[in-house]
């Protein structure tokens, strides 16, 4: 008889709770280590970042999201306990209406069914990306432990209702440029394409309609050997890709040049290993990651959102309630939201290599896991 030794491996791990016109918004991170300094204004700007974007409905101006974190933390320090933090919903609302056309693409009929609902309300007010914002605070602690170890994200958009932007991590982008995005009204870098994509979003807005995109997003300074090749769900890929499609409205995720990559020989997709102090390469078609693990180059991440869900011109639908032929609710809803999952898909891209990298530099403590990731980096050829 076999008897299998479960390991208890140390894990950053995190829920979220509340309604996107309840009270507040809440979150609790459990497993991250002591001693990080949280500065507050750093989250709170990364908060005002998601918020921005051209096409966002008015709500986003009615926002202020800021955090009020409730414990975990002593004196601005991380303490090791369980982080938990709360955000203001200023769009409260008691009492709302119920809801009984469910909305072509959205929650709202799988999950009446599932958890027994007449009132779609109940569905659709936690199914909404309200929600993202708890992570993008959440990603803010994430992005403040790994700033400690010098890693880096960045995102930009690269596609909006089908127009491409001309820049991109394999085309004309410069790291330089990427810092830029925040300055653009769509987090765009190619502004020729970003003309053609505020009229696109004006014509849709217009027609009642909404549009989705295309975001990339890149880590800079990851160490070679986060993830693990020795089980299927230790690939840091899954685990990427796992987070990247757990954020609403997204219906796909590539690493490196993807579905881009079936297109081309072996030989041209595989990036040359080369060696001057360190082992580097010649390309980053594999966006960072080989056989599930990190290999040392910038993780490139793409992802797609499909186009919102609400329609001012709503589309056919059920009442579930009557079972009669109807049109979906109409909503007061945004055009498009692809520069707000810019910055929750970094969010979430730095919560699953800060996690990574508590398992591997097992920390409880951040100036333990310094050291072991500087005794790392001095004791392996890796950059
Ligand atoms: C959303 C509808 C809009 C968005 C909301 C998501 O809210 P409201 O119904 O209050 O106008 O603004 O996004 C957020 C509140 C947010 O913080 O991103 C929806 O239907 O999912």
């Amino acid at each position: 008889m076999f008897i299998i030794k479960l390991e208890v491996i140390k894990l950053i791990r995190f829920i979220t709770s509340g309604e996107s016109h309840g009270k507040e918004i809440l979150g609790v991170i459990d497993g991250f280590p002591a001693n990080l300094y949280v500065n507050i204004d750093y989250i709170n700007n990364e908060l005002k970042r998601r918020q921005q974007g051209y096409g966002r409905s008015k709500r986003m101006k009615m926002e202020n999201d800021k955090i009020e974190i409730l414990s975990g933390v002593n004196k601005n320090y991380t303490t090791g306990n369980p982080i938990a933090f709360t955000i203001e919903n200023k769009g409260y609302k008691k009492n709302m209406d119920s809801i009984t056309k469910p909305r072509p693409g959205h929650a709202d009929l799988a999950g009446a069914i599932k958890y027994g609902h007449d009132d779609i309300r109940n569905v659709l007010e936690r199914a909404s990306a309200r929600e993202t914002a708890t992570r993008v605070a959440i990603g803010g602690l994430c992005k403040l432990l790994l700033k400690e170890l010098d890693i880096y994200i960045y995102s930009h958009v690269i596609e909006i209702g089908g127009i491409k932007s001309s820049k991109n991590i394999y085309d004309k982008l410069t790291l330089a440029e990427l810092q830029l995005a925040d300055e653009s009204l769509l987090r765009v870098l190619d502004k020729d394409s970003e003309k053609l994509m505020i009229k696109k979003v004006n014509d849709a807005k217009k027609a009642g309609d909404t549009l989705g995109g295309i975001v990339e997003v890149i880590a800079i300074n990851v160490p070679v050997g986060l993830g693990s090749y020795v089980q299927w769900d230790s690939r840091l890929d899954g685990r990427i890709a796992k987070s990247i499609m757990s954020i609403p409205g997204i219906k796909g995720v590539e690493i490196g040049k993807g579905f881009e990559s079936s297109k081309s020989l072996g030989s041209e997709v595989h990036d040359e290993i080369f060696y001057k102090k360190d082992y580097y390469r010649g390309s980053n078609n594999a966006g960072g990651i080989e056989g599930g693990v990190s290999n040392g180059e910038d993780i490139i991440v793409r992802t797609v959102m499909k186009p919102i869900p609400t329609l001012k011109k709503p589309l056919k639908s059920i009442d579930i309630k009557s079972k009669e032929d109807t049109l979906a609710q109409v909503e007061r809803s945004d055009v498009i939201a692809v520069p707000s999952l810019s910055i929750v898909a970094e969010a979430m891209l730095a919560y699953t290599i800060a996690n990574e990298i508590v398992i591997k530099f097992s920390g409880d403590d951040l100036k333990e896991i310094k050291r072991n990731f500087i005794n790392y980096k001095s004791s392996t050829d890796s950059r």
